[in-house]
């Protein structure tokens, strides 16, 4: 009885899927072979944000400047246009975001040619978020008026700006995004799933994490740059022990499992060097820090060698967002004093800003973070891996 009911439904739903596919075909031997890849209108391009390509024909109706909010007067850039079906339309909820990269903004950037306005083009690209809104990005091709795009420009697209990788199934809720949206999101990706480690643990987890690639029984100390072998772990002089970059006094977090073991932000440091750092805040100046070279300290800031002075940066940036005060700690951030003390800020933003950009990513800090999520606390640094991130959240 089951199997012959479950045959009639499928036998059911048969006679429309036969219609669907005839309507189809009828569309498709009516529809000339140039324009095969048919637009879409920007509708359904709103209701398409699934990551894939599409090619959608549309008016432009303003410049895009936040969520909510598109000029349609007075521009300021080049870099992205709306597109709605009609070009009269004012409500941003019936508008694409495009985003336009430097091979288009010549001749489609609204600040360059303010004549584009309700004129019709047609734009094939990622039908994926811009500005937190319905939008297209990395355009392949764009056109003026309706017809089905051809052609690409003599220059050539640029490079897409988040080029595809192994990570972007795990940012997925977050790309697109920016500001406190995109750090809300990335707060959730980076705080679901997390193996917290003992303080104990996180000794073994160090020696894995930090392991010298030319040697592979020592550690790389991250203010000294010394490679000391992994047995000398301890308290005592001449030993290697476990620097809170986040120094975690300001929060006071403690080694109890979470920020205060968390090893997104803990690093072997030679015992003496990390009595000297303290918990001071991070600045330029001062003088040579003993036993180390390239450091500089004074009495209340600490600037790392310029080799990991990023890793430094995009680590402070990680605290900042995986812990939010939802979690029986505190909220930590990033703010620009030098005097924090015991409060849950560390500093100093403008100048982890820089160095964040003067040291981008290298193999070692990569290898970490992957080494991290892969066989300890199963999430990552979405700084290490997308530190243009680090800008549109803090910058
Ligand atoms: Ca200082
Ligand atoms: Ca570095
Ligand atoms: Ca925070």
């Amino acid at each position: 009885m089951i199997a012959q009911t479950r045959h009639r439904r499928r036998a059911a739903l048969t006679v429309p899927a036969l219609l669907a596919v005839l309507a189809l075909v009828v569309t498709f031997i009516r529809t000339p072979a140039a324009t095969a890849a048919a637009s879409m209108t920007v509708a359904q391009a709103i209701a398409s944000q699934t990551g894939g390509t599409g090619t959608v024909t549309g008016y432009v109706v303003g410049e895009p400047t936040a969520t909510s909010t598109v000029r349609t007067s007075s521009f300021t850039g080049d870099t992205a246009l709306a597109l709605a079906d009609s070009s009269t339309q004012t409500s941003t909820g019936s508008m694409l975001y495009v985003q336009i990269t430097s091979a288009y903004r010549s001749s489609f950037g609204l600040l360059t040619n303010p004549g584009r306005m309700r004129t019709q083009i047609t734009v094939t690209g990622t039908l994926t978020a811009y500005f937190s809104h319905a939008g297209l990005k990395s355009p392949t091709s764009m056109t003026a008026g309706g017809s089905s795009p051809t052609t690409s420009p003599t220059s050539g697209p640029t490079a897409t700006p988040t080029s595809s990788s192994s990570t972007d199934t795990y940012y997925a809720n977050a790309i697109g995004k920016s500001g406190d949206s995109l750090k809300n999101a990335l707060h959730t990706i980076i705080s679901t799933g997390v193996t917290k480690l003992s303080y104990d643990g996180v000794w073994n987890a160090l020696k894995v994490t930090d392991q010298d690639p030319s040697n592979s029984s020592n550690v790389i100390l991250l203010y000294s740059g010394i490679s000391r072998s992994k047995t000398l772990n301890g308290g005592d002089s001449g030993d290697w022990n476990r620097e809170h970059v986040y120094a975690k006094s300001h929060g006071d977090f403690g080694t109890t499992a979470g920020p205060g073991t968390d090893l997104h932000h803990l690093r072997p440091e030679d015992v003496a060097v990390n009595a000297l750092r303290d918990n001071k805040d991070f600045d330029t100046g001062g003088s040579a820090a003993t036993g180390a070279p390239g450091n500089y300290t004074d009495s209340d800031s600490w600037e790392p060698r310029n080799a990991v002075k990023g890793d430094v940066a995009r680590m402070i940036f990680y605290m900042a967002v995986r812990y939010e005060g939802d979690d029986g700690f505190a909220d930590l951030e990033v703010n620009n004093s030098v005097s924090n003390g015991s409060n849950p800020y560390i500093g100093k933003l403008s100048v982890l800003l820089t160095w964040n950009a003067q040291d981008p990513p290298d193999s070692f800090e990569k290898n970490r973070n992957q080494v991290i999520y892969a066989s300890y606390q199963h999430n990552r640094n979405p700084f290490i891996d997308h530190p243009e991130w680090v800008s549109s959240i803090f910058g």
